[in-house]
């Protein structure tokens, strides 16, 4: 099918003013019957989306329809109306337990004790009723919802509560009404047997809101840290934003079958059950700071995304890059904010970087696509993000607080545009912003080089900044972007020096934002006493890789003195960068291994830096974001040198020092959950991982008791992890431990399988095989499908990129079989080829062969043929 075109785009011919649905529901067969009031504004047949429905009867004011009097085929219903409005009826059924693709009304867990609910993001709602199904028409809905009131005890729709009873026959009804105008993407419902909390809030304009949080009776006692946190992201909202929550019921419900996170429906959001339930039994701490954030990303999207939302799909990251912002912003100020940045950009560049670099390489704003599930991404989400930044940087607090009023008092129940967005940004502060829509427009990370030079004679520091971005196969040359860089000069002693700017009258500060808005720039410091160091794109100031040639005992000096936590951070990854060129081609006295385990020793021991940030820099950059400073992949060559430059650092420090920070931090072990105690968990972590390596023995006996004795999830999975990593089969005993112990917990043994999905080497493919048997495995749960085979294509370049093509070939046989029940599932995965044209040749060839096999075949899905195809250009 022929693309769809953002060129394309045309307003709806009749939107839809007021929406009547009512459902009987049962898990076999659902009946809808729908009741649109429609307005013409454009002089054309009528329209509307429907897939997989049966039609059973349609009214066009109350005059019913025969076959002859409309067309229905190819997803779309249509007829002629007449009149300016016009009421049209449709009864329509569905069936809900045969849905394996869980979008529309499906069924969540087993026949007997499961419940129904559905998800229309993005074009959901067209398997339910027929309806134009595009974010632009924005409709008030009544919803009825009937059923059997024993099988289905409780009974949700998004909106304000609005009656309920009983029925004959052992059934009841309940109705709900949402007075805000909203896109059918934001429809839900939920019917089965569920169990809540509850909690009051009061906003800060004085609405008592009902918050509840639903769960199935087994899980309901794990919701409480998500009604804390929702607790706390309506308030910061409230102060952040001035955004209050604005109907009188909040509800989120946990499912386990789901394709996604979590979706922001209006009043009702849904969550995948990894990012609701937490207890310290069953959850990491990064489990904890997830359910945190995606709690507070679905409610920030009821001003994000539900009151202003979005025209066209293209427009996704308006509301999905700025909600990412906002939750990245909640996060910083609920826990540490240099630890949220750095988690932040770590992710950036493990995900979008890659995808950006690859055949899947799209702009924030894509001019085209054909299917759009494949089109919510990291581009979309995590470098939409960081456009946001920018710009809030540019504004700063103020100004961009000024900005985000007017753009939701202007745009306030409409849908609109990334135009719209940067307009009302500017506006609010008598600035054009429209330069910064070239980063919504163009692909490909820009890659910013500097150089400088400084001149003693005039104590002078010369810095040239240039800007060049990539261009991907068969794109348009790149413009030049405004990219804001955010620095600091060191002198040798490590003090950041004040900043004149040649021009200038005065110093102004010790760190200073330039925006290099050329191709080329030259900034001029004056009264610079020495030769600097400059500490550049601090807190990663713009989505770019920078260029500077720096010397090893450079970022040895911003690894030891800069303030900015990020840039020091950055400094001991690029410093480890080296590091790692230096243990991969067998420079074991090499320069900058030698500064790289210097330095972090000297930290180790420094009682000033905290444990958690020590944490950090005790950890270099993954096999993943390693295999960037390749030009040709060799999965195992990566993890031999990395092994390497992190046995030389434990050797560093030595065994006797690990073994007493070890020691220290054991005795210190609680489950808590604040920081201090989540710090010390993290930094245990990384120690007892450098004793594994230059002491396996002892690693092992450390590992073994850590299991044992842990009295959380996060200290026996690392304990796990550890063991198997050290020697899979004499830690086989814990793994069957795990196993037992946490059966039937389904996030649990998601863990599990993802933990050993990860483990590296010749054996991994077979341990693969023989866990699809295990029977907790199945292809119908997307976590399963994500944890086990998701898990070992993305997290295990050795285990996966084998060279014989067996991992390869096993990929392309699950991947047919898990398009046939779930496409959206299917596609994600696919994604795991994307890099395959930069691997070494023996692999390449191994891989192209069966991408080629697989995407000539004419029986997959949309989603699989569009991420085939492109993966394969
Ligand atoms: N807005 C939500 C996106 C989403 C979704 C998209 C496609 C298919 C299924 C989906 N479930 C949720 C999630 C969010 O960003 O908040
Ligand atoms: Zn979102």
């Amino acid at each position: 099918t022929a693309p769809i075109l953002l060129a394309d785009y045309r307003p709806p011919a009749w939107t839809v003013e007021q929406v009547e649905l009512t459902f009987d529901l049962a898990i076999d067969r659902a009946e809808v019957d729908a009741r649109l009031a429609l307005r013409r504004k454009v002089d054309e047949p009528i329209r509307l989306n429907g897939e997989g429905l049966e039609l059973i009867e349609l009214k066009v004011d109350g005059r019913v329809l025969s076959e002859g009097e409309y067309i229905l085929g190819d997803g779309m219903l249509e007829f002629t109306a007449t009149g300016d409005t016009c009421v049209v009826e449709t009864r329509v059924a569905l069936r809900p337990a045969e849905n394996t693709a869980f979008e529309g009304l499906y069924l969540s867990g087993s026949r007997e004790t499961g419940f129904l609910l559905t998800q229309c993001e993005a074009e959901g709602f067209r398997h339910i009723t027929f309806f134009p199904d595009r974010p632009d028409v924005l409709s008030r809905y009544t919803v009825t919802l009937r059923a059997d009131k024993a099988r289905f005890p409780v009974l949700l729709a998004g909106g304000n509560p609005d009656g309920s009873g009983d029925l004959p026959e052992g059934r009841h009804w309940a109705r709900f009404v949402d007075p805000h105008p909203k896109p059918s993407y934001l429809f839900a419902l939920v019917a089965g047997r569920l169990e809540r909390i509850s909690r009051d809030h009061v906003t800060a304009d004085g609405r008592r809101v009902a918050l509840h949080i639903w769960a199935e009776p087994d899980a309901i006692d794990r919701c409480d840290y998500a009604m804390d946190a929702l607790v706390r992201s309506m308030r910061w909202d409230e102060d952040a934003y001035g955004r209050n929550y604005d109907l009188d019921v909040f509800h989120v419900v946990a499912t386990h079958d789901f394709n996604m996170g979590a979706m922001e429906n209006k009043g009702l959001n849904i969550f995948n059950a990894k990012y609701l339930l937490a207890d310290p039994d069953s959850s990491t701490d990064d489990e904890y700071r997830h359910v945190e954030a995606v709690v507070a990303h679905e409610y920030f999207h009821n001003w994000s995304g539900n009151r202003v939302t979005c025209r066209d799909w293209f427009q996704l990251s308006l509301k999905e890059g700025l909600t990412v912002f906002r939750e990245q912003s909640f996060s910083a100020d609920m826990n540490s904010a240099p630890l949220k940045r750095i988690e932040d950009v770590a992710l950036l560049r493990r995900a979008q970087f890659p995808e950006d670099a690859g055949p899947l390489s799209h702009p924030v704003r894509p001019s085209q696509y054909s299917e759009i599930n494949n089109f919510y991404t990291a581009t979309v989400y995590e470098k939409g993000a960081e456009l946001v930044r920018m710009l809030a940087g540019r504004l700063g607090p103020e100004g961009f607080r000024q900005g985000m009023d007017l753009y939701f008092a202007r745009h306030d129940g409409q849908a609109v545009t990334i135009e719209d967005f940067l307009r009302a940004l500017g506006e609010a502060n008598g600035i054009d912003l429209m330069p910064y829509l070239a980063w919504y427009e163009q692909s490909g990370t820009p890659r910013i080089s500097a150089d400088g030079r400084y001149d003693a004679a005039q104590r002078r520091y010369r810095l040239t900044l240039r800007q060049r971005t990539p261009a991907v196969d068969g794109q348009a040359a790149r413009r030049p972007l405004p990219v804001p860089v955010r620095l600091s000069l060191f002198d040798p002693s490590g003090q950041a020096t004040p900043l004149r700017l040649e021009g200038e009258a005065a110093p102004d500060g010790v760190e200073r934002t330039v925006v290099l808005h050329t191709a080329e720039q030259v900034f001029t410091f004056e009264d610079i006493a020495q030769a600097p160091v400059p500490s550049l794109l601090r807190g990663f100031s713009a989505p770019v890789i920078l260029e500077y040639d720096y010397a090893p005992d450079e970022l040895a000096l911003l690894l030891r003195h800069d303030a900015d936590g990020f840039n020091r951070w950055e400094a001991g990854q690029q410093l480890a960068g080296l590091a790692f060129d230096d243990a991969r081609d067998g420079r074991q006295q090499g320069a900058a291994l030698d500064a790289w385990t210097t330095v972090l020793a000297a930290l180790f021991h420094d009682p000033a830096v905290d444990d958690a940030l020590l944490a950090e820099l005790l950890t270099p950059p993954g096999e993943i974001e390693l295999v960037e400073r390749q030009p040709e992949r060799d999965p195992q060559r990566i993890r031999d040198a990395r092994l390497r430059m992190l046995g030389a650092l434990a050797a560093r420090i030595g065994v006797p020092a690990l073994r007493q920070r070890y020691d220290a931090l054991s005795a210190m072990a609680r489950g808590d959950l604040d920081a201090a105690s989540q710090a010390r968990r993290q930094l245990k972590r990384r120690v007892l991982d450098l004793i594994a390596l230059a002491s396996p023995d002892d690693g092992r006996a450390l590992a073994r008791t850590q299991y044992e004795r842990a009295p959380a999830m996060t200290d026996r999975l690392a304990a796990l992890s550890t063991l198997a990593l050290a020697d899979a089969d004499a830690a086989a005993e814990a793994i069957a431990h795990f196993r037992r112990r946490y059966d039937g917990n389904a996030l649990a043994l998601d863990k599990w399988f993802a933990m050993q999905a990860q483990l590296p080497g010749d054996s991994a493919f077979d341990r693969i095989r023989s866990l699809e048997a295990d029977p907790a495995f199945t292809l119908k749960n997307p976590n399963r499908v994500q944890a086990l085979i998701g898990t070992f294509a993305r997290a295990n370049p050795t285990g996966f990129h084998r060279t014989d093509g067996a991992a390869y070939r096993w990929l392309a046989d699950r991947l047919l079989a898990i398009d046939a029940l779930n496409p959206q599932v299917a596609a994600r995965v696919a994604t795991a080829f994307n890099g395959w044209k930069r691997l070494e040749p023996v692999r390449r060839e191994a891989a192209h062969a069966v991408i080629a096999a697989l995407s000539s075949r004419r029986d997959l899905s949309r989603d699989l043929t569009d991420i085939l195809g492109r993966v394969a250009l």
